[in-house]
């Protein structure tokens, strides 16, 4: 594996049209298996075949039984000596996958491929394999080909038929995005999978309410699959994050605000920590033919289905140091404390309602906060095509936030995600009514581009109307709703480190628009940077 040390040098070769070897992922984020689009031929160079060749954890959810895959009629020989390939060139896309030389099953020849069917079934058509590394040689598998089959590395069946990826809580975000990896075992009927990241950030924020400081950001994720029997998947899910060790305050981005550091005082001009437990959840999933299930989901910690996938799990926002502005517009809801979601999901739609705590987490940042059920959502997402997720989702907010007890809220978002060929993006409205009050909206778009194996550029554009900048309530702009834009582009070199680990090294510069009456807070044209090295488990 070559290394390029000289980040400058790269940054130069950014423009050179490298083919996209596609060996560093978008989608930090899907717990779900690898959907075909992307081919990720060197996923685990060094990681024992075995675990490469076993469905993701979360390949026991709908569509995807991973029980189901082992038991494939003519799978029981795993062919050990063609899992052992990794460093081969990526294989033709799977939709070739029936033509490929030598295979020849004409017993059980299936039929035209259909993602709204079950993995057993749609299993020779493989429309959501990822066989990029080990694609047998016609010469040795030409009598062999069943036999063959479960010995690709990487082969991965996606929910749906690979006509959706999972984003965070039962969001959904573009099957294009790709799956999440990381370390995977399998044992004892489970298949677990283990993820996450440290990312180490220096944001040095303009004008006179911007503050610099260095900050590590963190998550790990630990999710665990198990088929129950009769078409019945069970899921459960651990997030964690370390982020509080930055401090209560969080860290500085001017423009955000939302929630609190001390229980008296708003955080203004800077992210909030994230909590310890950012989600402890589980999920059922029971068939109901046709690649459809009715699910439930929830737990003590976890995410109502309202918003667009949270930006952590957004392949758009894999190398944006820093958390969206609108993050209260749209994915605030991600850590809530005491959810119940019912829903049915089919290939191409979703439709789900949520029962949740309205209120944000408080400053103590490592404790599990009473569950309640005070507030409720509703969202509807749909997944025309492996490129395309589109939401729409409201909410009712029972009293968000701490320090406005008596306001609720009512927040309406729409999103639309697409996906392809290493980009990522996603563009999205909310309207956050307050009640009582006024109604603020939030626009937001993003992308992210792989260009090939080591570079990828990224922007964020977002425009809100907050009335939150001044809290002093003898400040002459306090209670005025201000619509503010924040613009902001960035570069990122990613290298492979051994086994499944991952480093990106880049960095981020932003700008805002404002109105003049912002300008003795914020100074004129305030721009700020940021610079980080972001560590990957997986990706
Ligand atoms: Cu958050």
């Amino acid at each position: 594996m070559k290394r390029y040390p000289l980040l400058a040098a790269c940054a130069a070769a950014a423009l050179l049209p490298f083919p996209a070897a596609a060996q560093m992922m978008p989608g930090m984020s899907m717990p779900m298996p690898a959907p075909a689009p992307k081919a990720k031929p060197r996923i685990h160079p060094k990681a024992a075949p075995k675990k490469t060749t076993r469905p993701r954890p979360a390949a026991s959810a709908p569509g995807a039984p991973a029980p189901a895959m082992e038991a494939m009629p003519g799978m029981d020989h795993p062919a050990p000596e063609a899992q052992a390939e990794p460093q081969s060139p990526p294989a033709a896309p799977p939709a070739t996958m029936p033509a490929m030389p030598g295979m020849d099953m004409p017993a059980s020849a299936p039929p035209a491929p259909d993602h709204a069917t079950h993995a057993p079934e749609a299993m020779p058509a493989m429309p959501g394999m990822d066989m990029p590394a080990s694609a047998p040689p016609a010469p040795d598998h030409a009598a062999h080909a069943p036999e063959a089959m479960p010995a690709m590395p990487g082969m991965a069946m996606s929910p749906g038929g690979g006509a959706y990826g999972e984003g965070s809580g039962t969001a959904r975000v573009p099957a294009n995005e790709g799956a999440m990896h990381g370390i995977d075992l399998s044992t004892g009927g489970w298949a677990l999978m283990l993820h996450g990241y440290a990312w180490g950030a220096y944001t040095h924020q303009g004008g006179p309410r911007g503050d610099k400081e260095a900050f590590v950001q963190s998550m790990a994720m630990l999710t665990a699959a198990h088929d129950l029997g009769s078409g019945a998947h069970l899921q459960l899910r651990s997030m964690l994050s370390l982020d509080a060790l930055m401090g209560a305050k969080g860290y500085p981005n001017l423009f955000a605000t939302g929630e609190t550091a001390d229980g008296t005082t708003h955080i203004i001009d800077r992210q909030h920590p994230h909590d310890l437990f950012m989600e402890l959840a589980g999920r059922i999933d029971v068939d109901i033919g046709k690649g459809s299930s009715l699910f439930l989901y929830g737990g003590p910690v976890a995410e109502p289905a309202l918003g667009p996938s949270a930006f952590m799990h957004r392949a758009s926002a894999q190398y944006l140091p820093l958390a969206p502005i609108t993050h209260h517009w749209f994915d605030s809801t991600h850590i809530s404390f005491g959810v119940i979601t019912a829903g049915v999901s089919t290939p191409h739609w979703q439709l789900e309602g949520s029962a949740f705590r309205g209120r944000e987490p408080d400053q103590h940042r490592w404790d599990i906060e009473t569950p309640k059920l005070d507030s409720w959502s509703v969202r509807a997402t749909w997944t025309p095509s492996p490129a395309w997720a589109l939401q729409v989702s409201h909410g009712r907010i029972e009293s968000p936030e701490q320090l406005e007890p008596d306001l609720d809220e009512a927040r309406t978002t729409a999103s639309v995600q697409y996906a392809k060929g290493g980009l990522s993006t996603i563009v999205a409205f909310s309207a956050k009514k307050k009640l009582p009050g006024r109604t603020l909206t939030a626009w937001l778009a993003e992308a992210n581009w792989d260009i090939d194996r080591h570079h990828s550029i990224f922007g964020r554009a977002e425009n809100v109307a907050n009335d939150e900048l001044f809290p002093n309530i003898a400040d002459p702009l306090h209670d005025r709703a201000f619509r503010v834009s924040k613009f902001e582009g960035g570069y990122a070199y990613r290298l492979k480190l051994p086994g499944p680990f991952g480093l990106a090294l880049g960095g981020a510069l932003a700008a805002y628009a404002k109105p003049a009456a912002l300008d003795a807070a914020y100074g004129n044209a305030p721009v700020s940077y940021t610079l980080f090295a972001k560590l990957s488990l997986g990706h």
